[in-house]
């Protein structure tokens, strides 16, 4: 490399060692197995037919964006080896003035997200509901889903406590329907006119932009604790379901009610659900905290390693179905009022099929970043009911788009790209990609022919279902049972079990600490005497405050079982164990472990004091002491020898990063198995030996007993307050 100074008179020579680059040219490196970009469809739709990379970042030569070959782009072009740069220098300017525009608004909510490619596979079960042609027996539709948290910043962390986006395009053959739901089955608002209001309030308090992604500050708690139909969704998040373990491991809603309509055109009304193969699981509190500094990717680089290593999510699609009446309720629950939802006691999940996703994306901005969601992609057999929320977010998303990906042609990118054929009459506008023909864009026309022709019903077309409409004077207003602020996040909370009841309680204290005004804290704590008198009392005490009186006391002791996360078993695949080696670990008994546990389908990651291999062998470690933190495991196994009793007889003093590591496991309780020294190291750890989740012996006992604690996800006995 040549002194950058090597023209000024006495400088002193540098020689600056370098890697050389290689010569040759070589193909780019080709996508991983794990991950495909969209398919390769025209921007009317119709399959290319390209090969795959024929796109861009195609052939030998760097080229410049006109394909032209370039000979340099580490210089600019000047006038002599000392400037100035000259304006000529075209290579220079369209560099700089494209990465100078790289960047796009990002969302503005649900900016943080993490994608990836998928199939759905109809059971047939859903076409007496629905003629939706996806949804008949056997067929298999491409998806592509984007999860994501609703209020940070498009860098911010994945475990912070939010409700997540669950957004899912069908790129079906009678067009694209995206069901763009949310983790948790209830809403904040009920009408979209609030809907600047809420995310205004949850956003950094526009003088110092603090805090980012969280809703423990007082604009959120001002807002909620006066708009009090947001109580029913906010318990919903201050509960667990608000800091998931894993995109995987949530439920998915499409919130509001919608109309499904057969055949023979009969309408039913239902609510979307997604139930997920892995099982519904949370994240405790510190862990999450901790996740967030370790590692803000947390949730993203989950859902792609495991695709990465074969190990793809899926969850079954269902509907709660209810007839279609005429004043719209349900045991009493209006079905417009998008705050509310129906127990699963009451109207049970009929599952219509099984989504899969099997493939990272190969592009995040292509893929995640441009993709464009919108309620009203809908396809014939699912249609929207009068929802008020629902109806707003028909006019925003599709305006959102305009500004986000800059012009009305965001449909032609190509994760947006619909599978069916495209014959619009829409033309020219920023960034237009498609080869129209003709010359007649208008109907009626004669120079085209008369095309393209209006289909019926009996070729696909959507009609819109002729729901009658109310005569009634235009109002700014809500009906009656709007009202009702408090009844369902009694509800919720009275399903819950004492351990989860206790995250609550800890959740709103925490976030009510946070706030700086005592007037916010207090009328949230009137908020909380409204649902449950123990909530709120036990939230005061925290707060340092008396509780409240309620102004109405809950009037029913309904519950639903189902909202509870603890109390099932669930499949172990993908679940992360690491095991804590160190000098004098039997290798021979780590590998044994570390194959039972890939047996079972779960990972083995090995955690050893220092990089490189693990002692004895040339097996790679992946974690060291100081990489490894707890919570990127779900389970540990002490495979040690440090400790008093010391196995090889030498002694390894226990180091004080396991005694972390070991702590925070058994506080989080995670199952914690070994032998060896496991019983020194537990001890220093200030672990009680004989507590439930801890097992010990050979590896052919403990990886199957730590498999077997897992299925229930936690060792729940382990806090305060049994589950
Ligand atoms: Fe929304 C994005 C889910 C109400 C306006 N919303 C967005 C995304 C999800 C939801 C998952 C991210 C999509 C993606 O990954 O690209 N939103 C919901 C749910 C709601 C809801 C489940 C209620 C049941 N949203 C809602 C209302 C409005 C919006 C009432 C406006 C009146 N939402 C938007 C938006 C976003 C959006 C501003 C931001 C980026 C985007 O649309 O594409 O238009």
């Amino acid at each position: 490399m040549t002194n950058p100074k090597e023209n000024i008179p006495g400088a002193p020579s540098v020689q600056t060692p370098k890697l050389e680059e290689p010569t040759e040219p070589r193909k780019p490196v080709p996508p991983k197995p794990d991950q495909h970009g969209p398919e390769l469809v025209s921007p009317t739709g119709t399959p290319t037919g390209e090969p795959e990379g024929s796109r861009a970042q195609a052939g030998d030569y760097l080229t410049t964006a006109q394909g032209g070959r370039l000979a340099d782009t580490n210089h600019s072009l000047k006038a002599g080896r000392r400037g100035p740069t000259l304006l000529q220098d075209h290579h220079l300017r369209e560099k700089i003035t494209h990465f100078d525009h790289e960047r796009i608004p990002e969302r503005v909510v649900h900016a943080r997200g993490a994608g990836a490619h998928g199939v759905f596979e109809s059971y047939g079960t859903g076409t007496g509901l629905s003629k939706a042609g996806f949804l008949a027996a056997g067929v298999e539709t491409p998806v592509f889903v984007r999860f994501s948290t609703v209020v940070g910043s498009r860098g911010s962390a994945d475990a912070v406590r939010d409700t997540r986006g669950f957004a899912v395009k069908f790129y079906t053959d009678e067009g694209t329907f995206d069901l763009v739901g949310n983790n948790i089955p209830v809403f904040f608002i009920q009408d979209a006119i609030k809907f600047p209001d809420v995310v205004h309030a949850a956003k950094p308090h526009p003088d110092r932009e603090i805090p980012q992604a969280q809703s423990a500050h007082d604009t959120f708690w001002d807002f909620v604790s006066l708009h009090t139909e947001a109580q029913a969704h906010t318990i919903w998040f201050m509960a667990d379901r608000g800091i998931p373990r894993s995109f995987r491991m949530m439920e998915g809603f499409g919130v509001h009610t919608f109309r499904l309509i057969n055949e023979e055109g009969k309408s039913t009304l239902v609510k979307f659900h997604w139930k997920p193969a892995q099982g519904v699981h949370s994240l405790v509190w510190e862990e999450a905290q901790i996740v967030n500094g370790m590692d803000p990717d947390f949730h993203r680089r989950d859902l792609a390693d495991a695709i990465e290593s074969g190990n793809y999510p899926s969850w079954e699609l269902g509907v709660q179905v209810f007839p279609d009446t005429d004043d719209e309720m349900f045991e009493g629950i209006d079905l417009l009022d998008p705050t509310k939802f129906v127990p699963e006691e009451l109207a049970p999940v009929q599952m219509l099929g099984r989504m899969t996703l099997n493939a990272n994306p190969k592009n995040y901005f292509a893929e995640v970043e441009q993709v464009a969601f919108h309620p009203g992609h809908l396809v014939p057999g699912i249609d929207v009911t009068n929802d008020p929320l629902l109806q707003g977010r028909l006019f925003s998303y599709l305006d959102t788009q305009i500004s986000r990906l800059g012009g009305p042609n965001f449909g032609q990118l190509p994760i947006n790209r619909p599978h069916a054929p495209v014959n619009d009459m829409l033309r020219d506008g920023m960034h237009q990609s498609a080869d129209y023909i003709g010359v007649a864009p208008y109907k009626p026309n004669s120079l085209d022919g008369g095309c393209p022709f209006h289909a019926g019903a009996d070729a696909g077309a959507f009609i819109d279902f002729p729901q009658p409409v109310e005569s009634a004077a235009k109002v700014r207003a809500n009906p009656a049972s709007f009202s009702d602020h408090y009844s369902q996040a009694t509800l919720f909370y009275r399903s819950l079990s004492a351990t989860e009841q206790a995250h609550v309680v800890e959740a709103y204290t925490f976030e009510l600490g946070k706030c700086y005004e005592q007037v916010i804290r207090e009328r949230q704590l009137a908020a909380l005497a409204n649902i449950d008198a123990g909530l709120c009392s036990e939230v005061a005490t925290g707060l340092g405050l008396s509780a409240p009186e309620p102004e109405q006391e809950p009037t029913s002791e309904a519950t639903s079982p189902a909202v509870s996360q603890i109390g099932g078993t669930w499949p172990v695949a993908g679940r992360v164990i690491g095991i804590v080696t160190d000098a004098g670990s039997d290798p021979q008994r780590v590998l044994e472990a570390r194959d039972a546990i890939a047996a079972a389908g779960m990972l083995a990651l090995l955690v050893a004091p220092v990089g490189g291999t693990l002692q004895g062998t040339s097996e790679p470690v992946q974690r060291t002491y100081a990489s490894a933190r707890s919570v990127e495991f779900d389970a540990l196994l002490l495979a040690t020898s440090a400790g008093a009793g010391s196995e090889t007889g030498q002694h390894i003093p226990i180091d004080e990063r396991v005694k972390v590591m070991v702590a925070e496991a058994f506080r989080h309780a995670k199952a914690i198995g070994g032998w060896g020294s496991t019983q020194d190291v537990l001890k220093a750890a200030g672990v009680d030996v004989d507590a439930e989740g801890i097992v010990q012996g050979n590896p052919d006992e403990v990886v199957p007993a730590l498999a077997t604690l897992l299925e229930r996800h936690r060792i729940w006995q382990r806090f305060a307050t049994q589950a």
